[in-house]
């Protein structure tokens, strides 16, 4: 071996070793493959990185395979459905709540919330059964389409039957494409990145037996709503939740300091996050019941048909 193809080598092994330590750690969430640049459509994934109850998450149990997925993001029309926030740049601690993005964001209108995400699906997903999440309501776009705020899918066995994400043995990736962008900064906002946190559940169980197994899911809003009410299916500690940590699988939008620089007034300026609002999440992130591809053929928690 020469010495290049010996560093190349070498070079594998400690990214390897890195991703495996990062695997069993308890951060090893499903999280958002890409930084998004401003400006520019990305093709993004969330990182469906390990099945439930296991992993990293928990000390004892086997971690189940994934056999469904669910997604809600911030953008619907109504402002009151999102929670705007500012962050310090340097502690990440909040500094400011916000009605919306039309300060810093371009395209967004005083009293409208985040539409312009340019949130769209991609098929095929990470199962074959695929329940695109549309607002008829709101049409956005050159095309006027509705508005998606979401998606789910799911591994059958109708109509579509596929093999789960495997995951007993061992953790792997698995990815759930969806397309955002482009979205940019205004030239006035003083804001360096935009971060997207994104309501989204792992399902490792379905049906009504399943309900009182604290290894039917893994919830990746960090905190408890109404309708996700139970903190054995997610990350969740009153301890950490005192302490404002809260894990939202997250997509940081990017501001171009180069091209568009914040303006001398700014000083360090602050990043802004912006997550769905509890009503949010209870309404558009259960898998709805019913036929594909509509809805889901099983019951997966929570539901309001039991
Ligand atoms: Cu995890």
């Amino acid at each position: 071996m020469t010495n290049t193809k010996l560093v190349k080598k070498l070079a594998l092994y400690s990214a390897a070793t890195l991703v495996s330590v990062a695997a069993q750690s308890v951060l090893a969430h499903t999280g958002i493959r890409d930084v998004v640049q401003e400006g520019v459509v990305s093709y993004n994934a969330f990182n469906l990185s390990h099945g439930c109850d296991g992993n990293g998450d928990s000390a004892t149990g086997n971690s189940k395979n994934i056999v469904a997925m669910s997604s809600v993001f911030p953008n619907a029309a109504d402002p009151l459905m999102a929670v705007v926030t500012k962050l310090d740049v340097t502690t990440g601690a909040i500094v400011g709540t916000l009605p919306d993005l039309s300060e810093d964001i371009t395209g967004v209108v005083s009293g409208v919330g985040f539409t312009g995400l340019g949130l769209n699906t991609v098929q095929p997903n990470v199962f074959p059964n695929f329940i695109p999440n549309i607002d008829k309501n709101t049409l956005v776009g050159a095309h006027s389409t509705p508005l998606k705020r979401g998606f789910a899918a799911h591994n059958g066995p109708k109509p579509y039957e596929s093999a789960p994400i495997w995951q007993e043995v061992t953790s792997g990736s698995a990815f759930a494409p969806f397309v955002v962008g482009p979205v940019s900064f205004k030239s006035t906002s003083c804001a360096k990145s935009l971060r997207v946190r994104v309501a989204e559940v792992n399902y490792c169980e379905k049906g009504l037996k399943s309900y009182k197994d604290s290894a039917r899911a893994d919830v990746w809003i960090g905190h408890l709503t109404t309708k996700f009410n139970d903190p054995a299916v997610m990350p969740y500690s009153q301890a950490d939740m005192d302490l404002g940590k809260v894990y939202w699988p997250t997509m940081t939008i990017a501001r171009n300091l180069t091209t568009n620089p914040l303006p001398a007034a700014c000083g360090d300026g602050y990043n802004l996050a912006i997550e769905p609002a509890d009503a949010d999440i209870d309404a558009n992130l259960p898998i709805p019941y019913g036929h594909a591809p509509k809805a889901a053929p099983q019951f997966y928690w929570p539901t309001t048909r039991k």
